[in-house]
Order: structure tokens, then sequence, then C-alpha cells
């Protein structure tokens, strides 16, 4: 609470505020930023919502989505807001010089940015949900598009309600962001009901190179080429690990995919004997318990097995690793 108080008397006295939505922006991180946009809006603020990858279509409902901008000069702000993100290294742009920034956030790995006011709240399922709340304390007025981008946030991390962060909370708020007007048949038409054939390729590739290790670990893979063959982007890829993780009986599931020059992992469990921020952070990535990621600089090779190839400074990994005999054994291939 003491932070509420803290980022609302900045916001109150901030006259031109830049919002930064993490890179590979998702429904959380781009509806917050709406969220804040509106916010703004209606005190008669200036803002300018920024990030370096652009929002996908499927979030083209959004409020204000269509502001989003990577053109902005960062001296002519004074205050930052950052919204769902988990590590420096998911700033869409470096942070402007001696301006204030409120950080809010729910992953369990954030440690949180030196100097910043950080609203950290590793319960609350969503970062929409801290924004929520933040608003509450503020006694801002939650219209019907404000509670359609809070919404969104929920909708978009608790894996449409079905994910264990499902809490007693999200169901409360979600219901009182309804009752406030929150689109939500929009919001699942956009999101859920909405897969281009580019995507459902993707998922094809996807789900035919998946195999299941013997420790249980069911991975993938998409590499670059698959990703060329299917003329999709990146951000096409979410999804299919939440599908890998409930094959039946499995520890967890991890899905590699290779961009340009970085092997991201993400990997899903269902099970709650099983700590993924451990494994991330073999790889220095982090996350949730039952959700976490890791990048690392190189490339995805295929031998006779799938493993990653880091460009140099992680040799000693395979040494401490528990993920030893975590790629796919040659006699699955
Ligand atoms: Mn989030």
């Amino acid at each position: 609470m003491d932070e509420f108080a803290r980022a609302k008397t900045l916001i109150d006295k901030a006259e031109n505020i830049l919002i930064m939505a993490h890179k590979r922006p998702d429904g959380d991180t781009l509806g917050c930023a709406c969220a804040f946009s509106l916010m703004f809006t209606a005190m008669e603020k200036a803002c300018t919502l920024v990030c370096i990858d652009a929002p996908s279509d499927r979030f083209g409902f959004l409020p204000e989505v269509k502001k989003f901008t990577k053109e902005f000069n960062p001296s002519v702000y004074d205050l930052v807001i950052l919204p769902d993100i988990a590590d420096k290294k998911m700033l869409s742009y470096d942070l402007p010089d001696g301006v204030p920034v409120i950080l809010i956030d729910h992953h369990a790995s954030n440690n949180g940015i030196l100097e910043a006011i950080n609203v950290i709240d590793e319960k609350a399922a969503s970062a929409s949900v801290i924004v929520y709340k933040l608003f509450q304390f503020m006694g801002v007025k939650i219209t019907s598009h404000i509670a359609t981008c809070l919404l969104t946030g929920i909708y978009n991390d608790t894996g449409s309600f079905m994910h264990s962060n499902t809490s007693n909370e999200v169901f409360k708020i979600s219901s009182e962001l309804t009752f406030a007007g929150a689109k939500m048949q929009v919001i699942i038409k956009n999101m859920f009901r909405n897969v281009p054939i580019s995507t459902l390729k993707l998922w094809g590739k996807a789900l035919e190179a998946l195999r299941v290790n013997k420790d249980n670990v069911a991975i993938s893979v998409l590499t670059k080429k698959d990703f060329e063959d299917c003329d999709a982007l990146p951000s096409e890829s979410g999804g299919i690990i939440e599908k890998m993780s409930s094959i039946p009986g499995i520890k967890f599931a991890i899905l590699l995919h290779e961009t340009a020059t970085t092997v991201k992992g993400s990997m899903r469990t269902v099970r709650d004997d099983v700590d993924l921020v451990k494994v991330a952070e073999l790889f220095g990535g982090g996350g949730h318990k039952k959700a976490a990621g890791f990048t690392l600089p190189g490339r995805i090779e295929r031998e006779v097995r799938w493993k990653v190839v880091p460009e140099s400074g992680f040799d000693k990994l395979n040494d401490v690793s528990p993920i030893n005999g975590l790629f796919i054994d040659g006699n699955l291939g």
C-alpha cells in the first residue's frame, strides 16, 4: 500500500508520461498500458505508449492500442510507467535518465529496478490485477474501456481462467470489471477465436516434432526455418506450450524456439512439485513456478537430437544442469 501511495503521488504530479510495454507484448502488458493511457487522457495529462515490437493484430480491439509508437523523444517525460516488465531485459527501450519510474509487475523472479517505485505482487494473477487495485486506491473511475483493457490482462495471464493462478480474487475482480462494462465476448473472440493459418501451420511443425524424453519431459522445437516455412512471426508460437503441457503424466513441457540470434525456451507444468523458476534460472531466465522461460544467444542445431547451442560462456552449463537428458535423445529421432 505504501507503494500505491508513492505511485499516486508521482502520477498526480506528472504531466507527460511515457508508458512502456515489454518486448513481444502480450495482453497483460498491453491491457495495462492502454488502461493507463485512458486514465491519463481522462486526467488531461499527455502520455505516449511505446513498444519495440508492434502489438499483434489480435489485440487491435484494445482501446488506445493504435497509439503505440516506436518514435518518441525520451527527454520530454516526467514519469515512466512499466507494466508487466519482469526483468530489465524485457524493457523495450533504455530508461530515460533521471526520470521517476513506476514498475508494476507480478513475476516471482522480479527484484525490481533500482530507483524505481516497484509495485510487485507475485500473488497477483496478472499485472492488470495490480493496476486495477491501484486505480481503486486512486479513486479512478473504471470506465467500460478501462475495464476491457484490464480484463484482457486477466484473460491473457490466466489462460482464460484455466491456469492455477485463477484465484477467488481473479473471479471477484473480473466480475467487477464485467459489471463496469468490460466487453468479455470481444476479448474472447479476438484473443482465442482468431488464429491465422500461419499460426496453425506453425503449431503443426511444433506438434510434429514433439517428443517425451526418458525424464518425462515433453520437448519440441521451432527453428528459424519452421517460422519461414509457415510464414509465421515469432509471436505466433504463443499457446503451443500450453497444449504441450497438457500431456498426462509429464513433469513439464519445454518449447525451444529460435529467433535471428537467440534460442528462447518456454516452459510450463501443471504439477505442484515442479519449480520451473529454478530450471529457468540455470539459463539466466525466470518467471513463475509453473510458467517460466529463458533466452540464450545462440541457435538450435539438429544433430541426432535437438539441443541448445549457446554462443559462448555457457560451457559449464551442461555439467551443472539437471537438464542433462532433457533434450531429445537420438533414439527418438
Ligand atoms: Mn503478466
